[in-house]
């Protein structure tokens, strides 16, 4: 495989942005080599600007769930720009999103549509300490809930990927109400309750944690947070930026029966384009301005191209629950095939179609046992893969995710690809 182009592009970007890249895990740092140049993608595939083609199991990190350039997606997204890009101002398709989202996930009984993840959760969090008149949260060591200020502590995702899970430039006041619990280990919630209980407006929690790769909630852990923050008067917050309409059009949430105060979600809710949401019970929700004291706002929130984009993905899933049975089989033959393929060397996590491997004989149920993990193994394995024509998240603390695009072909093309790797 050449890769000529995409290392010109990559030597000019880093002249006019930071690393080359929009986002840390794109300069593939952690797999020691450049990263290739997306030209254009479709349906499972994705292909660089050297000409080179990938069956993609990043899926833009999740939301292309139906594959790239979904033709009924496309078309209705062209009809809506005729239209106009934004207008600023309150649509027909806003209500249409708000109420498909609603209807599959109930608990979201008022929500209120943001442009990221980021903004969502971060919304979320301001709602939940008005709510609660409190202004601690707990977060999970190695959980990632976007880049504001406040949830920079302990965090996944690129920010564990690149070393720096707690950033610079986040003055300490900022964190200083942020406490840090660890994944699937109730004692650790439990002390900082005891200690903080009455300060403590919410726990947030990535139901199943997505940005240290997958790590599975060990079973009650999800209702033992259900329980304590009842118990303490503070609300829950599932983060399902990667979980919601991915393990099913219920998310986690519905997945595994535990009801949340809050929820927050991310890309996928606008297919691909650049949504997100945040909401919960209507007491709750009634924070927010105009009618409450809460204040949030923005020009994009609901635009017309992303809600058309979200309408038309969300309702395929919602009429084709069959997609999650189907995409959930492909992940397993791959994740069986992997494990057939290492054994003991390698751990792999899988719920529905969203999984990881990780370098090592151990379980991973936490931070501790995801970071360690054998990363230039994986470095090693992503780079026989890319090159064999399979496109893999380039970090060891990210997802794979599996869409309804992947045939039968793509997946047995990459079992036999899996089988041929010697470490
Ligand atoms: N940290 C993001 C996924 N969890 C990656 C975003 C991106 O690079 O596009």
């Amino acid at each position: 495989m050449q890769f000529t182009e995409s290392e010109k592009l990559f030597e000019a970007s880093k002249q006019c942005i930071p690393g080359g890249v929009n986002s840390p895990v794109r300069a593939y740092q952690a797999v020691h080599r450049p990263p290739v140049f997306i030209d254009h993608a479709g349906g499972s595939h994705i292909y660089d600007v050297d000409g080179n083609a990938y069956i993609d199991y990043v899926c833009s990190w999740g939301p292309c769930i139906l594959g790239h350039a979904y033709p009924r997606v496309i078309k209705a997204v062209q009809a809506a720009c005729e239209n106009g890009l934004t207008y600023g101002a309150p649509t027909a398709k806003e209500l249409k999103l708000a109420e498909l989202i609603r209807s599959c996930i109930p608990s979201m009984e008022v929500l209120r549509l943001v442009s990221s993840g980021t903004e969502a959760t971060m919304s979320a969090i301001r709602v939940a300490r008005g709510f609660t008149g409190r202004d601690m949260i707990i977060k999970f060591c190695g959980c990632y809930h976007g880049h504001s200020d406040g949830l920079l502590v302990k965090a996944g995702s690129g920010a564990l990927t690149q070393s720096v899970p707690d950033s610079r430039g986040v003055p300490a006041d900022y964190t200083r109400n942020t406490l840090v619990a660890e994944y699937n280990q109730p004692d650790s919630v439990e002390r900082l309750f005891e200690a903080h209980g009455k300060e403590i407006a919410a726990v947030i929690v990535e139901p199943v944690a997505a940005n240290m790769g997958v790590v599975l909630p060990d079973e009650g852990f999800l209702a033992f947070l259900r329980k304590i923050t009842e118990d303490y008067g503070a609300l829950l917050i599932f983060d399902e930026v990667i979980t919601g309409f991915r393990l099913g059009v219920g998310g986690a949430q519905e997945y595994f029966g535990v009801t949340p105060d809050l929820t927050t979600l991310g890309k996928i809710i606008g297919g691909g384009m650049p949504v997100g949401a945040y909401g919960g019970r209507k007491e709750i929700m009634d924070m927010v301005a105009p009618v409450g004291p809460v204040y949030q706002a923005g020009t994009l929130s609901g635009n017309p191209i992303a809600t058309t984009a979200g309408i038309e993905t969300l309702t395929i899933l919602k009429e084709s629950p069959e997609i999650y049975t189907q995409i959930a089989e492909k992940a397993k033959t791959v994740a069986d095939c992997i494990k057939e393929t290492m054994g003991d060397a390698v751990c792999v996590n899988r719920i529905g179609s969203l999984m990881s491997v990780f370098f090592t004989a151990d379980a991973v149920s936490d931070y501790a046992s995801a970071t360690s993990s054998d990363v230039e193994q994986y470095a090693a394995y992503f780079g026989y893969m890319l090159e064999h024509g399979i496109y893999l998240a380039p970090s060891q603390f990210e997802a794979m995710f599996v869409s309804a695009a992947h045939t039968a072909e793509d997946i047995a093309r990459t079992c036999e690809v899996i089988r041929g790797y010697r470490r």
